[in-house]
């Protein structure tokens, strides 16, 4: 079909769009105009795509997968939907008919941030495989109107700005004003005995009208076409009926904004569940609308809800989906009459959920008289799955009721929803192997031990055509040329990319390719905030939410050491530094917005210092999203993941950073285990302490003030964090290294591993200095990424969770 559309073709129905949409002449239409042609083009052939796809899923009577998630950081779309498609030059050259450059409006998209990090990108990048992979499969999340915040940072304080992405990026998707359902919240539930059938009414609710907004989701060359749909709240009921007709006016906008509230925004923190019960309001209303949607869906084509997990399958992305268990629960029992029985098997055969942190902070609990006044219905059946699993586990640990009460769903007057999560699904998996093996040893140790099978490993990976075809195509089209474009489907073909890394002229050409990156990426920072980078010093990168366990602390007492020794010795000989931070702390999380300004002031005062500023600069990257990973992971030597092993779930980051050939130095913490493995140690700079050496350290009493004194170099570190820089007092830093802000002295154990850190960046440093040796390295690193692609991971999740299969002409 594909094949049909060519520049001409193209360049017509553009014209066509502009008259029509904006009455204007093609050659008269400004660049905004062209940009939104373009997406409606876009849009008509991926419709055309998705119809005929839809029409093979719907005769072959395949089984599907919905992936639910709070989050789903999209980024920007048009390069990545046009290159799938294999259409980006004939439209570069309809664009430049029309007096653009496709690549001004690459640059100009919006980037929809509507995700905080790590768990709404993986579920970006898992959509984009799913589809390239033919699964047919369907993503659901809310359509925030705002995303996450825009970062300003003002001499040092990070400044939230509203995200407004909704002027520019929401042409690419379809409302479906047709096809909205009702969610209802509050209100009375009774129930009633009717002929040994339990009858459950449900009076005085609100009611919520979920609208569907549909993006299109393309595969590279697939068949498939899938969809996002991302659920607005309407308040419809309120509205118009009611007091609208009574003619009491705003009364009736009053009530419908707070409705509407419901997908305002997304919350800005990753860290801590805040108990509100607008969050608790935003997942039911997500789960209720998918769930609705769903059931709806396959009573359509089967007419019956018998088949119902043989032909779905329905993945909840971390908790935050869990209301999913018993939400199905009340519509298979109360809708469709199923005994409690038979909807409990039907729930735990389709459900399965990944979990994504071990944070105990990040663990979701409801206070249960509020879930109850919100939720009724579905308070009344998760006591009742709590009450069910305290009577099997009773039967299975006769007096045990500590562990009881810890495996307990509902308990202490709090619903827990990682219970819920285990509970209610046929597998639970975690997203690296020592993560994996964390949930087994720890996390959900009692469950593993009733249900071993439940529990499994998916290590997570990347959209490697977005993060490396896409972003980097100079390296990409260097593969091309070695190893074959092969790798773009098969991304374990990357590992043939292994023999070149003795052989000199492409070790020189990824030299070269590294070095353009970075002054393409200089070029953009200048374009961005009109300041300069040095493109020969070392581009040493730490872009990731601020968070303590990720140790953006640690990352600064090396700079500080550093920043000493070029201060104290009279002839200084090391490479030129540029440390990159980027990321955003949670608007409350008041640590790690000091970080921010630590890393700031920092940054200012050695600005300052003419001798220092010779040999190194610290640089905070403000607003650090998809679109500037973009275009950062390319032009990155040093990627820096060093969270403290134990903590760090996976990372994706890490990935992106090794198949764009950045060398990484890191502890052996999520998925970092996993890259050493695979590129050898030899290619990667690990350090640290081990997730069980963490574990024996804290057993045996840890003792920051040891590591303090012991080490000259790091004392004087923290000593010069605690005189401050450029004027601004971090004494508070110091102490909560030396004697802790909350009872515990360096919570993250930063002084335990920072010896270990400085030698081991020393030594990539020094590597770094023979620049053949070094890019043999990369050569490696990008080898050995294959692994890492999220391709691999949703072929595991397939075959070993969903049991869904690929669905082709
Ligand atoms: C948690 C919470 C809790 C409070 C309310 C708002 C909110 C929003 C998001 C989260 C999720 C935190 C979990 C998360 O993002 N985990 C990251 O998941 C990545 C994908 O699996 C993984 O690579 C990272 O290591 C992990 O930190």
């Amino acid at each position: 079909m594909e094949s049909m559309i060519n520049e001409k073709t193209i360049k017509e129905a553009l014209e066509s769009k502009i008259s029509r949409y904006f009455g204007v002449r093609a050659e008269d239409a400004n660049k905004t105009q062209v940009y939104k042609a373009v997406i409606l083009t876009v849009k008509d052939i991926l419709t055309d795509k998705r119809s005929a796809f839809r029409r093979v899923v719907k005769q072959k009577k395949a089984k599907r997968v919905y992936y639910l998630c709070m989050e789903f950081l999209i980024g920007p779309s048009l390069k990545n939907n046009l290159r799938n498609l294999g259409l980006e030059s004939e439209y570069a050259a309809a664009v430049k008919s029309l007096g653009f450059e496709l690549n001004d409006l690459y640059e100009a998209e919006p980037d929809p941030g509507l995700g905080n990090g790590g768990l709404g990108r993986l579920a970006a990048c898992f959509m984009d495989s799913l589809t390239t992979l033919d699964y047919p499969a369907t993503g659901f999340s809310l359509l925030y109107e705002y995303g996450l915040f825009k970062q300003k940072i003002v001499d040092g304080n990070q400044v939230e700005l509203p995200d407004i992405w909704m002027p520019g990026a929401e042409g690419w998707f379809v409302a479906r004003t047709d096809k909205t359902f009702p969610v209802r919240f509050g209100g009375k539930v009774t129930e009633t005995w009717e002929n040994g059938h339990l009858r459950v009414t449900y009076t005085d609710y609100d009611e919520v009208q979920a609208v569907p907004y549909d993006m299109m989701i393309s595969g590279y060359r697939s068949f498939a076409a899938n969809n996002l749909r991302l659920w607005r709240a309407q308040d419809i009921q309120n509205f118009n009926m009611k007091l609208f007709t009574q003619g009491q006016y705003m009364q009736a906008v009053e009530q419908n904004t707070t409705a509407e509230m419901l997908t305002k925004v997304l919350y800005p923190a990753d860290d801590h569940p805040e108990g509100k019960i607008l969050r608790l309001s935003q997942q039911y209303f997500l789960v209720s609308a998918s769930l609705q949607n769903i059931v709806a869906d396959h009573l359509r084509q089967y007419g019956t809800l018998s088949n119902f997990a043989e032909k779905n399958a329905i993945h909840i992305n971390d908790t935050h989906p869990a209301l999913c268990i018993p939400e199905l629960m009340r519509i298979l029992m109360d809708t469709y009459s199923f005994s409690w029985e038979t909807a409990w098997d039907t729930v735990v055969k389709s459900v399965s959920y990944t979990n994504h942190t071990v944070m105990p902070e990040a663990l979701e609990r409801w206070n249960e008289d509020q879930f109850r006044i919100r939720l009724p219905r579905i308070h009344s059946i998760v006591c009742e799955i709590n009450r069910r699993l305290c009577a099997d586990l009773w039967n299975l640990y006769p007096g045990d009721w500590e562990r009881i009460s810890r495996m307990a769903v509902v308990a202490y007057s709090e619903v827990r929803m990682a219970n819920l999560s285990v509970v209610g699904s046929h597998t639970v998996n975690g997203v690296s192997k020592l993560h994996s093996q964390i949930l087994k040893d720890s996390v959900f140790h009692d469950f593993y031990k009733v249900s071993p099978e439940k529990f499994t490993n998916v290590t997570n990976g990347i959209a490697h055509r977005r993060w490396l075809c896409y972003s980097n195509p100079k390296l990409a089209s260097l593969l091309d040329h070695t190893i074959g474009p092969d790798y773009r489907t098969n991304p374990e073909a990357l590992s043939d990319f292994k023999r070149y890394a003795g052989d000199k002229y492409v070790i020189e050409a990824v030299r070269d390719i590294k070095h353009r990156n970075k002054e393409s990426f200089a070029a953009w920072y200048h374009r961005r905030t009109g300041g300069t980078l040095d493109t020969h010093s070392v581009f040493d990168v730490q872009a990731k939410r601020i968070h303590e366990y990720k140790r953006q602390l640690l990352n600064v007492l090396k700079i500080v050491a550093l920043y000493d020794e070029i201060k104290t010795s009279p002839n200084v000989d090391i490479v030129p530094q540029t440390f990159f931070f980027g990321g955003k702390a949670a608007p409350g999380y008041y640590m790690a917005k000091d970080i921010i300004r630590l890393i700031w002031c920092l940054g200012k005062e050695i600005d300052a210092d003419p001798k220092a500023r010779e040999h190194i600069r610290v640089v905070y990257l403000e607003d650090y999203n998809v679109s500037m990973a973009e275009v950062l992971m390319p032009a990155t030597d040093i990627s820096e993941q060093i969270s403290l092993a134990g903590k760090e779930a996976s990372g994706t980051g890490c990935m992106k950073f090794m198949i764009n050939g950045a060398m990484t130095v890191g502890t052996l913490d999520g998925a970092n285990v996993e890259m050493a493995d695979a590129v050898g140690r030899g290619n990667i700079y690990i350090f640290g302490l081990t997730a069980k050496e963490v574990d024996e350290l804290w057993r045996s009493g840890y003792s920051a003030m040891n590591y303090y004194s012991a080490s000259e170099r790091l004392k004087a570190a923290v000593d010069r964090i605690s005189a401050g820089f450029a004027g601004e007092d971090f004494s508070g830093i110091a102490s909560y290294f030396l004697t802790g802000n909350h009872n515990v002295a360096d919570p993250y154990l930063c002084l335990a591993d920072f010896e270990s850190y400085f030698r081991t960046y020393g030594a990539a440093l020094s590597d770094y200095a023979d620049r053949e040796a070094w890019t043999s390295k990369a050569i490696c690193n990008i080898a050995a990424a294959g692994y890492f692609a999220a391709d691999r991971s949703i072929s595991e999740y397939a075959a070993g969770i969903w049991h869904i299969g690929r669905v082709t002409e």
